[in-house]
């Protein structure tokens, strides 16, 4: 079944409108079908610098030849959108002719988790658009791999050899999150050793029989048989997903996630909005007003 061709213009304007939603606005912009064959999704997560864009580029290009794929970063630095920051990473002739290569660079406004606020709204206008992948990059060792990992299907943590990012990312607790490690800029000195340590450490966790085993792989956007063999395991990733009802779980969590920013995101609206008076009273009564806030901020909008 053939699609109909990509309205860049069209999905810029949607993306666009939910990036600027309200938390009301969301409620009315939100799909009620769901989608019959959502994109996959793959998350690129990793420090600040781990060289995430560029290899996101180099794997876009790989993966989005047959199909229709698209690259969404969330960028902290950047308020704006439009692609610029990724896009300047990959040189525009190698995507010429690859009209179904799609991305974008979204600011990640208010969110505390460093994720942008109506991110879950975003994917989910992606699946609409017909896309087959969606590579989410997120910038971050913490609390943005937490939130990340709802999102997506596939998770590949990308650490920098000599960084000190694996003593990081244990310490965040991470390292179970991971679907595949990735030592980045593998052209650089240690990235061998770091291999190593994160195979032994990952070796470390208790796991079920049928769990999937992390690969830890060693890659460099200037070798691309590396980034090849990166996208072969997020394939057979994605197909362990599929084997049985793995997704499942991924979904439920998924759609805790969104219901939890939500309500966050109203509860803040809601202790934002109380008095001063309020504020002074006994911490029940407090509490109340702002419970009432946030039932009279559903109603009314
Ligand atoms: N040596 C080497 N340098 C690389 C490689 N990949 C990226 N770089 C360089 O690393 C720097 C950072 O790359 P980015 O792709 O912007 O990294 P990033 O993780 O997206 O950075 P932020 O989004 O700012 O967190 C750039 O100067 C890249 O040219 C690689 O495989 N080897
Ligand atoms: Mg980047």
């Amino acid at each position: 079944m053939s699609k109909p061709p990509l309205d860049r213009h069209a999905l810029g304007r949607r993306l666009s409108k939910l990036a600027n939603a309200s938390t009301a606005d969301l409620v009315q912009l939100q799909r009620l079908e769901p989608c019959a064959n959502p994109a996959r999704r793959i998350g690129l997560t990793g420090p600040p610098g781990a060289g995430k864009s560029t290899l996101a580029g180099h794997l876009a290009l790989h993966r989005g030849r047959d199909r229709r794929l698209g690259v969404l970063a969330v960028d902290p630095s950047s308020p704006k959108s439009g692609g610029a920051i990724l896009g300047d990473r990959i040189r525009m002739d190698e995507l010429a002719g690859s009209s179904e290569i799609y991305i974008r660079s979204i600011g990640s406004r208010s969110a505390s988790d460093g994720l942008s606020d109506n991110l879950p709204e975003m994917l989910d206008v992606m699946d609409e658009f017909g896309f087959d992948e969606v590579l989410l990059e997120t910038v971050g060792v913490g609390q943005a791999e937490y939130a990340a990992r709802a999102q997506v299907d596939t998770l590949a943590l990308v650490l920098l050899p000599e960084s000190g990012d694996v003593v990081q990312a244990m310490k965040a607790g991470i390292m179970e999150m991971a679907d595949i490690f990735v030592v980045n800029k593998s052209d650089l000195p240690a990235a061998q050793k770091m291999a190593t340590d994160i195979q032994r450490i990952s070796a470390l966790s208790r796991r079920p029989e049928d769990a999937w085993r992390p690969p830890v792989l060693l890659v460099s956007s200037m070798k691309p048989e590396t980034v090849s063999a990166l996208s072969a395991a997020i394939d057979r990733h994605q197909a362990w997903l599929a084997e049985s009802d793995r997704r499942a779980a991924l979904l439920q969590a998924r759609a805790r996630y969104r219901l939890r920013r939500l309500i966050e995101r109203r509860a803040a609206d809601a202790v934002a909005s109380l008095d001063a008076k309020t504020l002074e009273a006994p911490l029940e009564q407090q509490l109340e007003q702002a419970l009432q806030e946030i039932r009279r901020l559903s109603t009314t909008h």
